[in-house]
């Protein structure tokens, strides 16, 4: 069991800056360790650095194009490489734009994988229905490539994720143009209102049946923090109430590690510089260690 921890101190996707100290907080907060008493070997633990370029208009809506496409270009490389070597990567963002680069890097490597996505947003605007021009609620559009036209900054990325490859858990701030997508490419989308009507651990085996009906297929899974409930992790960009609990979602990490199909996972969106105070922070970084902690293979028994 090797893995390569990925930090990506990268904020160019939103605009709230902080998000960029999350990969700090979580190595600090000791998740090397408890992935060596997991019985994990870190390859390497490396802390990419990423430089603005000196002029970067917007694309249309699209803001920070050039930053957020040179960075995660970087962050496929990488990603690709450590699965390459054998290693499992686990890549701590930094904001979710970031999943352009993984997603790329896993699917490169594993064409049939799936992509199970957890978050309070879908993350699947397209450059014309992106209400914001942040990217980080676009990275899905991208790898789907259901950008159209595509952004001339991104010609880079594939579209490598299928429809039928991709299911969300945790949704619960779709925008309108989002929705339609959701609905036109009958993309196994599982809100918070299912979560309640069926129980979590229904709703994770509703997912794997939809993008993984064999069971054989390499997944990735790309977690948001905002996924859960800000009671648990307040410290976010963009909380949203009525989230995950933290048992349910770490009950959704359990469920992909007891697969043994679980080949690459993003942490993703912890912002330390906006909690209210240390509390706030230190639960936030905890929740997201043991979310990792989880999917890597951690039991209650
Ligand atoms: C919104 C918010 N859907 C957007 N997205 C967020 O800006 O596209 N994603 N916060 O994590
Ligand atoms: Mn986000
Ligand atoms: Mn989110
Ligand atoms: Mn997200």
């Amino acid at each position: 069991k090797n893995v390569a921890i990925l930090g990506c101190p990268f904020n160019g996707g939103q605009a709230r800056s902080g998000v960029e100290t999350g990969p700090l907080h979580v190595l600090e907060h000791g998740l090397e360790e408890q992935l060596q008493s997991l019985d994990w070997t870190i390859t390497s633990c490396k802390n990419l650095t990423f430089t603005p370029p000196a002029s970067d208009p917007d694309e249309g809506k699209l803001k920070r194009p050039r930053f957020v496409s040179e960075s995660t270009h970087k962050v496929a490389s990488e990603v690709a490489d450590i699965i390459k070597s054998g290693s499992f990567p686990l890549t701590i963002g930094g904001d979710h734009s970031l999943a352009i680069g993984t997603v790329s890097g896993v699917f490169s490597q594993f064409p049939d994988a799936c992509l199970i996505w957890i978050d309070a947003h879908a993350d699947i605007n397209t450059p014309a229905s992106t209400p914001s021009g942040n990217i980080h609620g676009c990275p899905v559009s991208f790898v789907m490539g259901l950008a159209d036209p595509c952004p001339p900054q991104f010609e880079w990325v594939k579209p490598l994720l299928k429809a039928n490859k991709l299911a969300y858990i945790g949704l619960r701030d779709v925008d309108s143009g989002e929705r339609e997508i959701l609905k036109k490419h009958n993309i196994a989308a599982y809100s918070m209102h299912h979560v309640d009507k069926f129980g979590i651990g229904k709703v994770v085996e509703m997912a794997l049946e939809r993008v993984n009906p064999d069971g054989s297929a390499p997944i990735h899974l790309s977690l948001d923090i905002d996924a859960l409930d800000p009671q648990h992790a307040p410290a976010t960009g963009t909380p949203v109430r009525g989230g995950l609990s933290l048992r349910e979602a770490c009950y959704i990490c359990e469920a992909l590690a007891e697969t043994g199909n679980l080949v690459s996972m993003d942490i993703m969106e912890c912002n330390p510089v906006l909690g209210i105070d240390e509390r706030s922070v230190t639960s936030t970084i905890s929740a997201a260690c043991s979310l990792v902690r989880c999917a890597m293979g951690e039991t209650l028994l």
